[in-house]
């Protein structure tokens, strides 16, 4: 612990701030302004990759405490009564090197990497010492590229400076990562502007991703658009099994949060505690990977039998019958949520016919003979070579319901050719 102090004159020049190592080790006490006796530390917690079952970075968090009650002051209070006193720079700094210097005191392994935030509201004032980080890595034998800067989610009215200042950090080695992505300020645009080596996704799209459909597409999205920039993606605040189990079916490695590691003052303790709770974890992940396949198998068996029947009913037809032949079709088969015909150039030979008794969703209409669907991936599939193709869950401009679209090319008695398209209710295993 060490307090947080000013100069006699009140404000801290970045010189101070630098002078506050020094002074942090002697412990003497000069008045703190802050928050009265507020010590100021370091908690760590880990990042932890789910195919090396090790620790592969650790982000540092301030944690303040009352010097003399023991109580712990919220950080969120001790960085909002900086900034009404003008004193967020020097906080905010403050807490890079105690981070830097109780981390490189840890003893951690070599290769993992330091997490530091950074408080976009200090772009605003002109920074006097700008080379304080790379002094502070250096004078500590921490390669820049060992430690990521995580830009927090915050309004900045000033993107391009945002921008400046991500492009400046790398060019000088650090990492630059967008914490909180998906909430608040932190925009696609940002994302695309910054272009960070790192994306974090906000704990509030990863918490319940398990149970929601559109938070896990949320995840999906945003994890494909990073890994697409390429951006190495982190999942934060996971406190639940299943969450973590359905981001790793996203293809997530990354994690932090309660569930593997809480945030602690011994980098080295509680990355071995995160690596201890990601290996527990295992069997629960190739369980829920293997039952996976399993219904998606299953899925597929029920889905192909309801497709042959329909098949089967429809290559009886000729053209001029089709129409009559699908509507009879989907009456006669359970399980199908829409049925149409595409000709060979993609263009609707029969009305798109709904199960009987549903009803779209406002908004969503079933387009009839004569759309042109030519651009649709299950009519382009089967139209150039595929035998069949089954979609990926999406919601049906027919009904406004989550579907899955198989085609199948299919002759009809007559000999012409056409795509049959089947709209089958998803559970979004598939
Ligand atoms: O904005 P940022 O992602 O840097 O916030 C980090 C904060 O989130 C820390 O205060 C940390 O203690 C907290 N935190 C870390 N993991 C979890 C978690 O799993 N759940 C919740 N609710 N908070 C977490
Ligand atoms: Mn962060």
């Amino acid at each position: 612990m060490v307090p947080f102090g000013s100069s006699p004159r009140g404000l801290l020049s970045s010189s101070d701030v630098d002078d506050l190592s020094a002074y942090a080790r002697s412990r003497a006490s000069a008045p703190p302004v802050l928050v009265p006796e507020a010590s100021l530390t370091s908690y760590f917690q880990p990042i932890v990759s789910l195919r090396t079952g090790r620790s592969w970075g650790t982000e540092a968090l301030a944690r303040a405490t009352h010097e003399t009650l023991g109580t712990p002051l919220p950080p969120l209070d001790l960085f909002r009564n900086a900034e009404e006193r003008g004193l967020l720079l020097e906080l905010d700094r403050f807490c890079r090197r105690s981070a830097i210097e109780l981390f490189a005191q840890s003893g951690a392994d070599r290769d993992l990497l330091l997490s530091l935030n950074w408080d976009t509201r200090t772009l605003r004032r002109f920074d006097t010492d700008p080379a304080q980080l790379e002094r502070v890595a250096d004078r500590y034998g921490i390669p820049r590229g060992n430690i990521i800067l995580e830009i927090l989610e915050r309004r900045v009215d000033d993107l391009d400076a945002l921008v400046r200042f991500a492009q400046k950090r790398r060019r000088e080695g650090f990492l630059i990562a967008v914490d909180d992505f998906g909430t608040g300020h932190s925009s696609a645009e940002r994302l695309v502007r910054i272009e960070p080596d790192i994306v974090k996704i906000d704990r509030s799209l990863v918490q319940g991703v398990s149970t929601s459909h559109p938070r896990r597409e949320a995840c999906r999205s945003i994890a494909e658009l990073a890994r697409s920039i390429g951006a190495i993606v982190i999942a934060e605040g996971v406190e639940e099994d299943a969450d973590l189990v359905e981001l790793a079916m996203l293809g997530i490695d990354l994690f932090q949060g309660f569930l593997l590691a809480r945030p602690g003052p011994d980098v080295k303790v509680v990355s071995a505690a995160a690596e201890r709770a990601i290996e527990d974890k295992r069997g629960l992940l190739r369980a829920r990977a293997e039952r996976e396949l399993l219904d998606r198998r299953e899925n597929r068996r029920q889905h192909e039998t309801t497709l042959v029947s329909i098949v089967t009913r429809l290559a009886h037809a000729g053209l001029p019958e089709l129409d009559t032949a699908a509507e009879q079709a989907l009456a006669a088969v359970s399980g199908l949520e829409a049925l149409y015909v595409l000709d060979q150039r993609g263009v609707q030979l029969t009305n798109t016919w709904l199960q009987p008794g549903l009803v779209p969703r406002t908004g969503f209409r079933p387009t009839s003979a004569g759309a042109d669907l030519g651009l649709k991936e299950y009519f382009l599939e089967v139209a150039h070579g595929a035998a069949a193709y089954a979609s990926r869950p999406y919601v049906s401009m027919a009904s406004g319901r989550l579907c899955v679209t198989h085609s199948r090319r299919v002759k009809l008695i007559d000999g012409s050719v056409v795509v049959v398209c089947c709209d089958l209710p998803s559970n979004t295993l598939e």
